[in-house]
């Protein structure tokens, strides 16, 4: 009954009558193949097959020659390959640490496999983003350079994932700065990078450009790198490798984990909220901004977890009728929840029906295949049950 319900609203709101068939069909098929599932049941069995066993991995990137590097939080980078997981291709461990919430935290390629990023706390907990050239699959060690660097007043809510976006450009998310319920106000202060995704073009300038189509640049009382605001702690997101949306887990204080969303053609700015809220709620006797982007999803800390882990949307073959389903989990719950998202509404949640223990982080293989990340060690790969 919900699945035609949610057919009825996709032929609705689409202006293609062409879009609104093709999804009127896709969940015709998927309430046919999954008949006998409850309608918040799994919509897709999936097994955990674990391809690696890492060191507290905290973030993964599809690298050159059908590669998954794997960072690991004390400080290495390895690489894993057929053969399996090599031997450190990047030691930076006697640069960080891991207290509180630090460490070697995000990795990413740019497009053409032509630069390597690692995002990392320095010894002073200073959020750190560094830049080495790619020649053959390999690191340059003596082309580093730092690209941004941001002071962290607290050792907690660092953000710190990175990756380039559909337009080319990178993005790297910031927390407040830390403590608990945002003490400097950050999050909707546009005069500093925390609590913040920032956008930025490294090739441009040194030691970056700021993109002119940044939603700021104008504004002589805000800070030109930000893309959006209203972030507490955005530890993992992600761009739908198909259609180019924006997926942000944001953890909560304590009482609502969320994800937020927007479109492809975004002109950025969005302002998600914190901590004048936490997810749809007033934060602290908070007043909603006018401007207030609500998640596109949230869920109360009563039973499935206490620390949203973004994900991706499912763009893989192995799992055909995963496609198109963003998939996230918990670090306190572990299980891969899904949500189909439908002109920035969900449309409908399920679960894979399986548990990844303390998830961490995912990443999205080449080949669009999705991995899971938990921070005892295991790097699973999602595939069919
Ligand atoms: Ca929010």
């Amino acid at each position: 009954m919900r699945r035609l319900q949610e057919a009825t609203v996709n032929v609705r709101t689409r202006s293609s009558a062409i879009i609104a068939t093709l999804c009127l069909v896709t969940s015709l098929a998927l309430t046919s193949a999954s008949a006998d599932e409850s309608a918040t049941g799994p919509r897709a069995a999936a097994a955990l097959t674990q391809v690696a066993k890492a060191t507290s991995p905290t973030a993964g990137a599809a690298g050159p020659g059908d590669t998954l590097w794997i960072a690991e939080r004390a400080g290495t980078v390895r690489v894993l390959d057929g053969s399996g997981l090599g031997t450190p291709v990047l030691d930076i461990s006697d640069e960080t640490t891991t207290d509180g919430e630090r460490g070697l935290l995000g990795i990413a390629f740019d497009p053409t496999f032509a630069h390597f990023y690692a995002s990392f706390t320095d010894l002073q907990g200073t959020t750190t983003i560094d830049e080495f050239a790619v020649e053959d699959g390999r690191l340059q060690p003596d082309t580093r350079r730092t690209v941004l660097t941001q002071e962290q007043p607290y050792a907690n809510h660092n953000g710190g994932d990175i990756t380039f976006g559909p337009d080319g450009y990178l993005y790297i998310a910031l927390g407040d700065g830390g403590s608990g319920g945002d003490p400097h106000g950050n999050g909707q202060n546009l005069d500093t990078l925390l609590g913040k995704l920032l956008r930025i073009d490294p090739g441009g300038g040194e030691p970056y450009a700021i993109p002119a189509d940044n939603p700021f640049v104008d504004d002589a009382n805000a800070k030109g790198e930000i893309w959006a605001y209203g972030l507490r702690n955005p530890w993992r997101f992600s761009f739908d490798a198909g259609t180019g949306d924006l997926l942000i887990g944001d953890v909560g204080q304590s009482d609502w984990e969320e994800i937020d969303w927007a479109p492809a053609d975004s002109a950025g700015g969005e302002n998600y909220g914190w901590s004048s809220m936490e997810g749809t709620h007033p934060f602290r006797g908070g007043t909603e901004p006018a401007n207030h982007v609500p998640p596109v999803h949230e869920y109360d800390r009563t039973g499935l977890g206490c620390s949203v882990t973004g994900g991706f949307v499912y763009r893989g073959d192995a799992l055909p009728e995963l496609r198109g389903s963003y998939v996230f989990s918990d670090y306190c719950d572990g299980t891969l929840r899904t949500l189909r998202i439908e002109d920035g509404r969900v449309t409908e949640e399920g679960d894979l029906g399986v548990n990844g223990g303390e998830v961490i982080s995912f990443a999205e293989g080449g080949d669009g295949e999705l991995y899971v990340l938990n921070i005892a060690g295991s790097v699973f790969r999602v595939d069919p049950a």
